[in-house]
Parts: structure tokens; sequence; C-alpha cells
């Protein structure tokens, strides 16, 4: 049994620790079913919103009850890694636009090294307890953990939104078998705004706090398998995104003093925000695999970029003519 005091203290600590670690946010949450969370999950999925990503439609009951994943679970230690870096896009469009989150270093070669090392601390802190780690890799609806556990609350484009950090930072998960204190969830800050609504080109935030993936240039770029074709809907306005898209991000006003990540791994390799058109276009495989070697972007693989790149070139062939 643990007393209300040792409850306390190991919170303290293990929040200690994940900053001592380099996490930019952490939080706790006791577990619980995910009831709402759940159905409003079930929705999505039943309307199709997840398109190809079969992964998500998978292993659904373990998004609603944990402890199908760690069956003596008490707390779920919620941790935020802030990847911004202070650059920014330019108009040029001979250049394929990257996401934010992809100009450094993958983010699944960074977090679970820094989450390890926090699992460590909670063993040696209570021997015997077990724990099980997730970043973005499993069934997990980390971001209605990271609501729960206080580091945010979801903007109406659907990301966690911290009142400190904006919302350029990834989330990871440890679950525990340790009784732990719950941090105090936050408001919703979004008020009457709606610009991420507003400004997403192909109309992707179907309402408030709904994304259909099968409309957003991020699930195009990026999740897609190379030989799908982008539908023209998507295409026509990719607005230069060549892998991911930042525009609902960009145009939050919790992004607009966004504080520096002191990670350098997650600053853009090589200076490079943006990728030559032209430059994909006669990429050979040797070269795609050295140059995005640990970068996000293997993920779409050189057959999907350059599928992205080249309906870029078509947009721009169709906006000059000659
Ligand atoms: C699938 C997925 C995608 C898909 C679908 C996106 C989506 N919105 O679901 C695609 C490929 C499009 C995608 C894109 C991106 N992703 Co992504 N993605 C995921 C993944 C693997 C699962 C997300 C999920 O469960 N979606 C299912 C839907 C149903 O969940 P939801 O959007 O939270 O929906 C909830 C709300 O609609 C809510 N709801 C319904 N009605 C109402 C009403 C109110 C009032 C409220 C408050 C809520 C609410 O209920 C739903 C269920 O709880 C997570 C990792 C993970 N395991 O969680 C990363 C994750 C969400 N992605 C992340 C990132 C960084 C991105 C991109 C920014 C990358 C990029 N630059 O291109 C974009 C952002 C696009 C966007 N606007 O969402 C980060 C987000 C970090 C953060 N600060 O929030 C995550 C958490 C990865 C990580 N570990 O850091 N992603
Ligand atoms: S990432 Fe881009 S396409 Fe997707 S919802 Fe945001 S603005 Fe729309
Ligand atoms: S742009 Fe406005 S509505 Fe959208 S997430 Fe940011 S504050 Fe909320």
């Amino acid at each position: 049994m643990f007393s209300d005091t040792s409850i306390q203290q190991y919170s303290e600590f293990i929040k200690e620790k994940a900053i001592s670690i380099g996490f930019d946010l952490v939080g706790i949450a006791n577990v619980e079913e995910f009831n709402q969370e759940f159905s409003h999950f079930q929705e999505w999925i039943n309307a199709g919103y997840h398109g190809s990503m079969g992964y998500m439609a998978t292993q659904q009951e373990k998004r609603k009850d944990i402890t199908l994943i760690l069956p003596e679970a008490e707390s779920v230690i919620v941790v935020g890694l802030n990847y911004y870096t202070d650059v920014k896009h330019t108009g040029d469009c001979t250049q394929g636009k990257i996401s934010r989150y992809a100009w450094g270093t993958d983010y699944h070669e960074i977090l679970p090294a820094m989450m390890q090392s926090l699992s460590k601390e909670l063993t040696e802190l209570v021997p015997n307890s077990q724990h099980k780690f997730y970043v973005d890799t499993g069934p997990i609806l980390e971001k209605q953990w990271a609501i729960k556990a206080g580091l945010g609350w979801q903007g109406k484009h659907s990301n966690i939104i911290n009142r400190e950090i904006g919302s350029w930072f990834f989330i990871g998960v440890i679950i525990s078998t340790i009784p732990l204190s719950a941090s105090k969830p936050i408001t919703d800050y979004c008020g009457t705004c709606t610009a991420c609504i507003d400004a997403c080109p192909t109309h992707a935030i179907i309402e408030p706090y709904k994304v259909d993936a099968t409309k957003c240039i991020s699930y195009w770029t990026i999740e897609t398998k190379p030989d799908i074709q982008i539908p023209d809907a998507i295409s026509e306005n990719l607005q230069q995104w060549v892998f991911g898209c930042d525009i609902c991000q960009e145009v939050c006003p919790w992004n607009t003093f966004q504080k520096e990540t002191n990670k350098e791994l997650f600053f853009p390799r090589n200076n490079e925000i943006s990728l030559s058109l032209d430059a994909i276009a006669s990429m050979t495989q040797e070269e795609f695999s050295t140059r995005f070697k640990k970068s996000p972007i293997k993920r779409t693989k050189l057959a999907g970029l350059k599928r992205n790149a080249e309906a870029l070139l078509s947009n721009n062939t169709k906006d000059n003519p000659l």
C-alpha cells in the first residue's frame, strides 16, 4: 500500500526527473476508461476518416481501456518535447515545404531513449513496478491522455496546445503501475477563434476538433502508399507542401510567441526546411537513403516524395502555362 504522502512525493519526484531528463512538459493522469473520448474515436473510424491508416482501426478496445495493455496500470505519465526552431518558410515555388516536425532528426529516434531513462527512474523508485512507454507507437489516444494529464487543451485543429509553448511539441506516454497524484486538466482557450478551420486549404477540419484525415495534406503527403495518386481536390491545394503540412498550426495565435527548443537534433538538417522540386524529381534511391537516414522524411519513401513533388510541379505548370 502507498500512503498519500508517498504518492505525492513520488509524483513530484517523477515530474522533476522528467524535466531534468530534458522534457519541456510533464503531467500525470490516473487510469480510467475513456468513454466519451472512445465513442468520438469510434465515430471517426466508422466514418472512414482514417482512410488507409489501417492500424488506426485495430486494437480499438485498448484505446478505451489502457489496462488491456498493462493490467495493473494505475497512472499515465505524459511528457511533451518542444521541437520549435525560429525559422520560417519563404514563398519560393521551386521548393517543396517540409513540415516543421520533420526538419531535424526523427522524434522516434529521440523520445524513446529519454522515456527509457524516465522509466528506469520509476523502477528504481518502486522496485517491481511495471512501465510501458509509447511515442506514436501503439494503440493509445495520446492526445486524450495529454489533456487528462494537464499538458494542454485540444485545439480546434485537433492538436494539443500548451499555454506556454503552443502546439509545436511531441507527446510521449508512460503507463505505470505506480499510483500517482493526477495533474489538473486545463481549460480550452480557443474561444471564438476559427483561424485554423478557415486557413485549411482542403477543408480537412470538418468541424471544430474533428479532422478528416482523408482531406488532410499531411495524410496524403506522408501516410499514403506511393502508388496511390493524390486526388485533384487535394493536389491542387497543396500550397507547396511536399511533406506534411503546418498551416493550421502556423495561423494559431497560441503559436505566436514560441520558445525555441534546446534540442539541437530538432534544428533543420543542412539548414534545409524545404526541398528543390527538381532535385527530388531526379533523386536516386542512394541519395534519398543517405540524406534522410533518421529523418521522418524516410517514411514517405523516395517514390512517395517524388509523387508529392510531381503534384506540385504540375500545379506550377498549370499556374504558369508558358
Ligand atoms: C493518426 C494520426 C495522424 C493523422 C490523423 C490526424 C488526427 N487529427 O487524428 C494524420 C496523418 C492526418 C496526422 C497529421 C498530423 N500529426 Co499526427 N498523429 C496521429 C496519431 C498516430 C493518432 C491520432 C488519433 O488518435 N486520431 C484519431 C482521432 C479520432 O483523434 P483526435 O483527432 O484526437 O479526435 C478527437 C477529437 O475529435 C475529440 N472530439 C470530438 N468532438 C469533440 C468536441 C470537443 C469540444 C472536443 C474538445 C473534442 C472532441 O474526440 C476524438 C477522439 O478522442 C497520433 C499519435 C497517437 N497515437 O495518438 C499522432 C499525433 C496526433 N500527430 C502529431 C503531429 C505532430 C501531426 C502533424 C502536426 C504532423 C504534420 N506537421 O504534418 C499533423 C497535424 C494534422 C492535424 N491537424 O491533426 C502529434 C501531435 C502533437 C500535439 N501537440 O498535439 C501526435 C500526438 C504524435 C506525437 N506522439 O507527438 N496525424
Ligand atoms: S495539417 Fe494542413 S491540411 Fe491538415 S488540417 Fe491542418 S491545415 Fe488542413
Ligand atoms: S487557430 Fe484558433 S481555433 Fe484553431 S487551435 Fe488555434 S486558437 Fe484554437
